[in-house]
């Protein structure tokens, strides 16, 4: 069977999973229902977090045609999970570029597009959603070609194939104005664009190399993999080479092929198939399995480095192990081993025994880990996230940086220039287009590290913020943020509504009337920027002359409650963030005004 291999790629949100989904279901390979976006967070998200791979064929056995499986990798959009999309680009051989029909190409568009290009891949355009109200394929097609030319694409690049789509409604045409019931015009413009595999490499000698990797109980670690060359068998024996050559024995006990999303086993599989290998329990991506001790390791596959650390600790607050069943130091331990296994940008210094520092590609990334772990039952708590800088050999620093698109309705725009400009960024570009502007700014991640909430106050929950790392650059210098100052609980017991209606006066609350509390927990920020110690478990003075039933009745204002990425944007340098199953808390390192003060002192 003839064989394609293509990754779909896209900015966040603009329609790949659902697009994938529409061609498992066209195809028959996966129900009404079925989504790529299977993991529980994704689901309650709406986001994919791991690229997936997924296989359909087509046409289907009734048609006469002879039928080729096409071997599909999701990817996520989310700039956080960018070196997913870097790798997986590496083992296929041509992508389909989905652009949003409103919103045109945005800053991922150019990020996956311009790794396309440079792996010299000729992708394919898919201009989607184009059923929106504010829809405009032909000002889109025309900024996804000015994009293609922008990043250096050759004349067979920029000669790219367009078809317009509504994923949703599982609608693919090659004109605007053509009728369409299905998503076949997409799947032939995939027959006829995308080369076949080779079938010349299937009699060499075996190589292939992992770019994802999946954990089972059972099987243990395992190796999405693309077969290069020869073909691998049950039980075969191999070498496993670093991209350095170093190698060691191996042998593979389990071959899976996809249908749709279901894994097949099967004994045996070609060059050109994508497959999951297991057998071999410290399996890399980049490495090559090969028959011969003597094979040439492929070219290696760069995983993108950290930009952010934080430390992850036992829960050490006076409500610890309330609420989760896994709790212990050894537990977390384990735990972050266990997701080194497949998060491969993720690293983690195991170095003090009670305190694990993680670093990672981003807050989301950190976060979708930690709401994994809660949910899973583990309670920890964590520090402030920290931008990583490097020591240069000229004895300077350098620090991430990062380019944010912000598209606002125009009212909005001078605010957040002044507030980025304060952080540290600077402004490459403004276009306005009608009501709304789109800016591209360039600056240090430390000065991104919790704006968005800021952001989303600053236009009205109306403006789109989103940034990518784009290396690292010389130390921006020191960059005051506004100083938001922390209202601490100096008691513990359950908040009272009387108290906090008091409070909200001075600042914005975290918790509602009736949550329990402690002293030192953070239970909300004041607007002046000073820390505050309060107590929120205060009733009213009762007097003889008003009993309490008659009391006025009191406003409160909903509070901001926190979530685990809320959190890590709005804590302090010297506060944790407790996560457990049930709560998300914030608290000082310190708990007693006392100890803060000495450890003031002390530095
Ligand atoms: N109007 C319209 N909305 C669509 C269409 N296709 C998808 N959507 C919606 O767009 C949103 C995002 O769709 P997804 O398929 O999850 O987007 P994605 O590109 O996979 O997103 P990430 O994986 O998180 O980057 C969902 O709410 C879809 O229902 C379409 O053709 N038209
Ligand atoms: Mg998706």
């Amino acid at each position: 069977m003839e064989i394609r291999n293509i990754a779909i790629i896209a900015h966040v949100d603009h329609g790949k999973t659902t697009l994938t989904d529409a061609l498992m279901r066209q195809t028959g390979v996966a129900e009404e229902g079925v989504s790529m976006d299977s993991n529980a967070l994704e689901l309650e998200r709406g986001i994919t977090i791991y690229s997936k791979n997924a296989a359909i064929f087509y046409p289907s056995s009734d048609s006469g045609r002879p039928a080729t499986k096409i071997n599909i990798v999701d990817t996520p959009g989310h700039a956080d999970f960018g070196s997913e999309v870097e790798r997986v680009l590496r083992s296929i051989d041509s992508v389909l570029l989905v652009v949003d029909a409103q919103e045109g190409p945005m800053p991922q568009t150019r990020f996956v597009l311009k790794k396309s290009l440079e792996l010299g891949l000729k992708p394919i355009v898919v201009i989607n959603k184009i059923d929106k109200p504010a829809a405009d394929p032909e000002r889109t097609e025309e900024q996804t070609l000015e994009l293609f030319l922008e990043l250096g694409a050759n004349d067979e690049q920029a000669d790219f194939p367009v078809v317009y789509a509504i994923g949703r409604e599982g609608i693919a045409k090659l004109k605007l104005e053509d009728k369409s019931k299905d998503l076949t015009p997409l799947l032939e413009t995939i027959i006829k664009r995308v080369p076949p595999t080779s079938s010349a490499t299937i009699d060499l000698a075996l190589r292939l190399q992992p770019f994802n990797l999946a954990y089972d109980n059972f099987l243990g670690r395992l190796a999405v993999s693309r077969v290069y060359e020869g073909s691998v068998s049950v039980g075969q024996s191999v070498f496993v080479k670093k991209p350095n050559n170093e190698t060691r024995p191996g042998k593979i006990t389990k071959i899976f092929t996809f249908r749709g999303l279901k894994r097949i086993e099967t004994e045996k599989a070609e060059a050109g198939d994508i497959v999951m290998i297991a057998g071999i329990p410290d399996i890399d991506i980049g490495e090559t399995v090969a028959s011969n001790a003597g094979a040439l390791p492929l070219p290696a596959i760069a995983v993108d480095e950290p930009t952010i650390v934080l430390n992850f600790l036992v829960n050490s607050s006076p409500f610890a192990g309330r609420e989760g069943k896994f709790v212990t130091s050894r537990q977390l331990r384990e735990r972050l081993e266990r997701e080194l296994e497949v998060n491969v940008g993720l690293r983690v210094d195991f170095g003090v025994s009670d305190s694990f520092t993680v670093s990672g590609r981003g807050e989301l990334h950190i976060a979708i880990l930690l709401e994994n772990m809660r949910r899973e039952g583990y309670e920890v708590q964590v520090s402030q996230p920290q931008v990583i800088f490097h020591e240069e050999e000229n004895g300077g620093r350098s620090e991430p940086f990062e380019e944010v698109i912000i598209d606002t309705p125009s009212e909005y725009q001078g605010t957040v220039i002044e507030r980025l400009g304060k952080r540290g960024l600077i402004m490459k570009d403004i276009k306005t287009h009608g009501n709304s502007a789109r800016m591209i700014f360039e600056g240090p991640t430390r000065g991104i590290l919790g704006y968005r909430g800021q952001f989303v106050i600053d236009t009205k929950g109306e403006g789109i913020f989103s940034s990518r790392v784009i290396g690292f650059e010389t130390y921006a210098g020191e960059i005051k943020k506004r100083a938001t100052g922390s209202m601490i609980s100096m008691a513990g017991g359950k908040a009272l509504g009387y108290s906090l209606w008091n409070l909200q006066e001075r600042g914005v609350l975290y918790i509602h009337p009736n949550t329990e509390v402690y002293e030192g927990m953070v239970i909300g920020n004041t607007s002046k920027g000073e820390e505050m110690t309060v107590n929120p478990t205060k009733g009213k003075q009762l007097t003889n002359v008003r009993a309490s039933g008659s009391d006025e009745a009191i406003n409160l204002t909903p509070p901001y409650e926190l979530t685990i990425e809320r959190g890590l944007e709005v804590m302090g340098e010297d506060e944790y963030l407790e996560i457990t199953p049930k709560s998300v808390r914030l608290r000082k390192q310190y708990l007693t005004g006392i100890d803060r003060s000495r450890a003031r002192k002390k530095t």
